[in-house]
This record gives C-alpha cells, sequence and structure tokens, in this order.
C-alpha cells in the first residue's frame, strides 16, 4: 500500500517554516508517544538543526507505560533532549516549556519565541490551548485541523507559535505509513481501513494479546490470523452484510476507532529496540 496525502497547505507551511525559522529561539517537536521515530519528521531535523529542540513525547496517557521510560532513556542515551507529556495535563505541558525555555541560550532582554512543530494530528494545539489556559486554538480528533501558523503570548515574555502538521510527501518504509494511519496522522480518507486495520490487527496479535483478550472478552483464544480477529469482532457486533457475511470495512473501522481511542489499552506501537542501531529519523 502506497499512500499518498500531502494536502497544498502543507507545502505552504514548509516554505514558510523555512522563511521563519531564523526567527524562533527554540522548537517545542510534538511526537505521539505511542510512535516516537514513526511521527518524527525528518524535515523538521533539518530546519531545526541550528536550534535547541525539545522532543515531546505528547500522549502518553494512551502509550505503554513500560514502553515511553524506554523511549526517553533512548533519546537520553543518544543525547537528544526529549520528555513525555499528556496534553491536556496543565503540570505537565508546562513542565515541558520550563525545560525548554531552561536549556534554550538567548538573549535575555527580548522575548523568546518557541516554536512548537510536528506532523498532523499529535496535540500541538491542544499544548498551545492548555499553556495559555483558553481555547485559542482549535483541536480535533482529525489530522490538518491547523491551518495556518498562528502566535500566542504567554506570561514570562514568551510568544508561542503553533503550526499546521507537516508529513513527507512520501513516507517510506512502509511499516512508517502504516504505523502513521493506524495513529491517526494521515487523513482517513488516503488509505483503505480494512488495510490498516489487518496491519494493526497484527501488531495487536503479536504486541498485546492480553489487551485484546480483555477488551474483546467472546474470543476463547486470541487468532494467528489477523483475518479471523477482525471477522470475530464484525461477528460478535453484528455487523454483516447480505448472506451473512462479515462487513469487514466497519468491523475494521471499528477496530481502528477503538485503538486511537485507548479502549484496547494502552499500546505503544513501536519499541527503541527496533531502531537501536538506526538514529537516522531523530
Ligand atoms: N489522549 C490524548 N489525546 C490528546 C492529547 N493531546 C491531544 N489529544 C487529542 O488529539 C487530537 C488532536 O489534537 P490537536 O491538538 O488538534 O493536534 P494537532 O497536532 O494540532 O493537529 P493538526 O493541527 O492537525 O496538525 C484531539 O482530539 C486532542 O483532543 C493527549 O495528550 N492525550
Ligand atoms: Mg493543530
Amino acid at each position: 500500500m502506497t499512500i499518498q496525502w500531502f494536502p497544498g497547505h502543507m507545502l505552504e507551511t514548509e516554505n514558510l517554516l523555512t522563511k521563519e525559522i531564523s526567527r524562533v529561539d527554540a522548537i517545542l517537536e510534538i511526537l505521539d508517544a505511542r510512535l516516537p521515530m514513526a511521527s518524527s519528521n525528518p524535515f523538521v531535523g533539518k530546519l531545526c538543526k541550528h536550534k535547541f529542540r525539545l522532543k515531546v513525547l505528547n500522549k502518553a496517557d494512551l502509550a505503554d507505560p513500560e514502553i515511553t521510560p524506554l523511549w526517553l532513556e533512548y533519546f537520553k542515551n543518544n543525547q537528544i533532549p526529549a520528555l513525555s507529556t499528556c496534553g491536556t495535563h496543565p503540570s505537565q505541558v508546562l513542565y515541558a516549556l520550563n525545560d525548554c525555555v531552561e536549556k534554550t541560550i538567548r538573549n535575555k532582554a527580548r522575548k523568546l519565541k518557541i516554536m512548537v512543530l510536528g506532523i498532523p494530528n499529535t496535540g500541538k494545539s491542544t499544548i498551545l490551548n492548555t499553556l495559555s489556559g483558553k481555547k485559542i486554538a482549535k483541536t480535533g480528533n482529525s489530522p490538518a485541523i491547523t491551518k495556518h501558523q498562528q502566535r500566542t503570548s504567554l506570561p514570562n515574555n514568551i510568544d508561542i507559535y503553533d503550526t499546521p502538521g507537516i508529513l513527507s510527501p512520501v513516507i517510506e518504509p512502509k511499516e512508517k505509513a502504516y504505523l502513521l494511519a493506524v495513529s491517526g496522522a494521515i487523513s482517513d480518507t488516503a488509505f483503505d481501513y480494512t488495510d490498516i486495520a489487518f496491519f494493526a490487527a497484527a501488531m495487536l496479535i503479536k504486541r498485546y494479546p492480553y489487551c485484546l483478550k480483555e477488551r474483546y472478552p467472546f474470543l476463547e483464544t486470541i487468532p494467528d490470523d489477523p483475518a479471523v480477529l477482525i471477522e470475530h469482532i464484525g461477528m460478535k457486533r453484528g455487523y454483516l452484510k447480505k448472506g451473512g457475511l462479515v462487513d469487514f470495512q466497519k468491523a475494521s473501522e471499528t477496530l481502528i476507532r477503538e485503538l486511537r481511542a485507548g479502549k484496547i489499552g494502552n499500546i505503544s506501537f513501536e519499541t527503541p529496540r527496533e531502531y537501536e542501531n538506526d538514529i537516522q529519523l531523530l
């Protein structure tokens, strides 16, 4: 499966960021804690080469609490500043902001400018709203909600810039595209639900069979085959087409929706071990 989704505003944003980056002091790079590598955009790394950049593993409340600390250790071992947050948790996002402020070398006589960057749907605007204590930026559980850069003034002489999520026009390897689609970073119109659900089901069977058992107690054993898992979910929910065949589309949508919402449990889609000798996405 190839996913092609690069709406016009993303190219405009890339061009704008390339122009504006010299004016900002530091970057908060918002990643998805469930997939910190796949949710890294190499463009951000190149753009911010000479700026202080703090990686924020957001949505940590949805990730596996045993895996997120491994990621933080991984980044630490690679001398990459990183911490984890839940974007709606004021003390956690304030801690992230303060950490970024403290580590940024700058001229204290003028306002500190911090830019929030990342791929779509990682919680950039949510973090901005939490920091400002107001609903300044529109948020939503689908990608490409923010279409324009937006500046907000925070206390202590800080200006913070929310930006539209940007993805690479070509996402490689293919597994990365799948992970991003499962997480909700890519528009649902850009891929086939059943394809993505089969990938997600295979991942869950391999990594989190006990979560599947708890969420879907009607499963006597966890099947090895993702198609069988989706079929069982469809049958149990009564998603049947004419002739009694399971509606795989509907069952797939249910699996993805429940996974994204954290209903299947705290799930991390990738682990540092899989990347141990590969820091090219950082
Ligand atoms: N569970 C959970 N949900 C979060 C968290 N942060 C944000 N969200 C949700 O994730 C969705 C996306 O949040 P946004 O703030 O709109 O994401 P964004 O990065 O600004 O997205 P774009 O503007 O499309 O690039 C919304 O439904 C938020 O409520 C978090 O830490 N935990
Ligand atoms: Mg946004």
